[in-house]
């Protein structure tokens, strides 16, 4: 595993391998998933189907709602591009795991989500290196039928691809890490879970919105612009938005600056506070005590 195999997620490219295509496209070929694999599916499905509502927010539950999201079976992505078209313009495509940066934002900028194609195995039902069918469709998918998420996503196609040419993708990273991955937003005076990541995590659904443990902290962007993330366990810090709103706003800024400046100030270790922060929790920091860890 190289560095530069090493990515947003921490996802080393695996030995899936070879594009198929040069957008790295394949066919779902959704006929050949065997009953194992649509158990395994199911699993995941019910158990984070109990866990999230009143702690996923509304836009993440009424687009599971509304799209051919089923308990029972891997979803088939002709069908959820038909659906997601008609709302927003978006569809699903498949690719066997994690594809390189420029072929990942090139999708985006096209509002085409790429998708693995593969379901984790049974014995990986909590953490996996890669991101498979469950976390992309269950976890971002969702979120694609809400206009706010979809221009976003598409939003950060194109600033992926000018931050490459900048030099600046490991801030623009921290920022797709804590809102579309990580975020959590205000609903109606409680915190909601916004993050795909967290989404399709069970665990990380209960303890980013109640362990004593974690940083909740008001949305900055130059603050989260200079903040290392947790590739590899709970998050030490969440950024809260006031209102999904507020994540389109930041697809109309110019980074370029931005970057600039952040760039001469020194990153942020994922469990600092500021002074300026606008703390909602204080986290005690028990989770991570004893787990220090390399953070991205
Ligand atoms: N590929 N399939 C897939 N999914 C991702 O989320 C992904 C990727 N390639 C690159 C990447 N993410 C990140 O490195 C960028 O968002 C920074
Ligand atoms: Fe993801």
């Amino acid at each position: 595993m190289t560095a530069e195999a090493v990515t947003l997620h921490g996802w080393a490219a695996g030995e899936a391998g070879r594009p198929a295509s040069p957008d790295w496209t394949i066919p779902q070929d959704w006929a050949s998933y065997t009953p194992e694999e649509h158990a395994t599916w199911a699993k995941l499905y019910r158990r984070q189907a109990a866990l999230l509502p009143g702690r996923a927010c509304a836009a993440f539950l009424e687009g599971l709602r509304r799209l051919p999201i089923e308990p029972d079976r891997i979803p088939d992505f002709e069908r959820l591009s038909e659906v997601l078209m008609r709302h927003t313009g978006w569809q699903v495509v498949a690719v066997p795991g994690l594809v390189p940066e420029e072929v990942f934002f090139d999708h985006l900028a096209h509002r085409r989500f790429p998708a693995g194609r593969f379901i984790r195995r049974a014995d990986q039902l909590d953490y996996l290196q890669e991101p498979d069918v469950f976390h992309d469709v269950f976890g971002h998918v969702p979120m694609l039928m809400h206009p706010v998420m979809a221009d976003f996503i598409q939003a950060y196609g194109h600033g992926g691809l000018r931050a490459q040419r900048l030099g600046a993708l490991d801030m623009l990273a921290r920022v797709y890490w804590y809102t579309v991955e990580f975020g959590l937003v205000r609903e109606g005076g409680a915190l909601r879970i916004l993050g795909a990541g967290i989404v399709s995590s069970a665990a990380e659904s209960v303890f980013c919105l109640e362990s004593p443990s974690p940083n909740r902290v008001g949305f900055c962007l130059e603050r989260v612009m200079r903040t290392r993330y947790r590739i590899d366990d709970f998050q030490q810090t969440y950024f809260v938005f006031e209102r999904l709103e507020d994540l389109l706003r930041l697809a109309e800024i110019d980074f370029a600056p931005l970057y600039e400046r952040v760039a001469a100030l020194p990153a942020l270790a994922p469990d600092a506070l500021l002074p300026d922060d606008d703390v909602v929790t204080r986290g005690d920091g028990r989770w991570h005590r004893g787990r220090a860890a390399p953070a991205a």
